[in-house]
């Protein structure tokens, strides 16, 4: 075959198959809910999935992202697509440790703070994370790393000494705990409602990457972030089992090598951005430090109870994620 052959042909295959990304025969709209700013890395790279899905779908399945938790609150997200009020949509996979303990696998402190043991880490777990997802009437199809994990003050902070009484805003039910060991009052916020929470004083601490500090301009409010890297937490796309299914052999195949590629891109772009969040946010006028000695090991003492809290919540499915880890 030369190659206009060889290009008509797969043309022609591409035609037959933009008609039947359907069981039933028809293309689909998906819209996609998104947590996260349409500026964030995340959302970003949900526009280049739904790019890739429309390309090697030859359009049978025509994504449309709503960042910024414009369709759905982050909140709500999970339970939209499980519902199938949204065939597809993205969250914080920790966000529903809560309801699955299995999903805080990505949230415990001090076991893997770099990328590459993140990723050693989601290896190990990705079996188990993907048995659960499916009793949740979920397929996920990619991850992709927050940066690492470190608390923003409006004060310096040297111990818990000084964070005692602190309105701490959590993401989930992980980071409540830790800012109650810190002697904190933990108060659960959206990213995207955080730089009014921090404007009316609703909270003046948080745990997060230096990403949300900086999509979320918090310098107007906050003065110190300190580096902890405490865990990379994870968002995950997922689509619902039912839509999944409805899906013929071709259209998931495309959207499949879509998600893997869009995942590694993530990951790897999530890594180059790390330093320059911590540069943007030191520009625009914050100190941006390691946490001190005494408030790392207080930390620390503070991040082995909490694994030792999610392995009796995980059982022994949660184990088997840490020993395939620790392997
Ligand atoms: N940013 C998200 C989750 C983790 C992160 O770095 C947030 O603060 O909501």
């Amino acid at each position: 075959m030369n190659n206009f052959t060889k290009i008509a042909s797969t043309a022609v295959a591409s035609a037959v198959l933009a008609t039947t990304a359907f069981a039933d025969g028809h293309a689909q709209k998906w819209d996609m809910p998104m947590a996260y700013a349409a500026t964030n890395f995340h959302s970003e790279f949900g526009v280049v999935f739904a790019d890739k899905v429309r390309e090697y779908t030859e359009g049978a399945v025509d994504i449309t992202v709503h960042a910024g938790g414009s369709l759905f609150g982050g909140g709500d997200i999970k339970r939209a697509i499980q519902t199938g009020q949204v065939p597809i949509g993205e969250r914080f996979m920790s966000a529903h440790a809560n309801e699955a303990p299995l999903l805080g696998w990505d949230n415990l402190p001090f076991i893997a703070t770099s990328y590459a043991d993140n990723a050693k880490l989601w290896e190990a777990a990705r079996d188990t994370v993907n048995t659960q997802l499916a009793d949740l009437n979920l397929v996920a199809l990619y991850t992709c790393p927050w940066p690492g994990q470190g608390f923003y003050f409006n004060k310096e902070v040297a111990s818990s000494a000084d964070t005692q009484g602190i309105k701490f805003r959590s993401y989930n039910s992980a980071t409540a705990t830790f800012a109650e060991e810190l002697g904190m009052i933990p108060v659960q916020i959206e990213a995207a409602e955080l730089s009014q929470a921090l404007a009316t004083g609703v909270a003046s601490a948080f745990i997060s990457s230096g990403s949300t500090g900086y999509d979320r301009k918090v310098w107007e409010h906050l003065s110190h972030y300190y580096k902890v890297n405490a865990w990379l937490p994870r968002n995950y796309v997922m689509v619902n089992t039912q839509a999944w299914d409805g899906l013929d052999d071709a259209a998931k195949a495309g959207i499949q090598k879509a998600a893997d590629e869009t995942g590694a891109a993530c990951a790897a772009k999530s890594e180059e951005l790390a330093n320059f969040y911590f540069d943007e946010l030191e520009k625009n006028g914050m100190t941006v430090e390691d946490a001190g000695p005494d408030f790392l090991a207080e930390l620390k003492t503070i991040g082995e109870k909490m694994t030792a809290e999610w392995l009796e919540t995980a059982g022994a499915e949660g184990q088997k994620i840490l020993d395939a880890y620790n392997k």
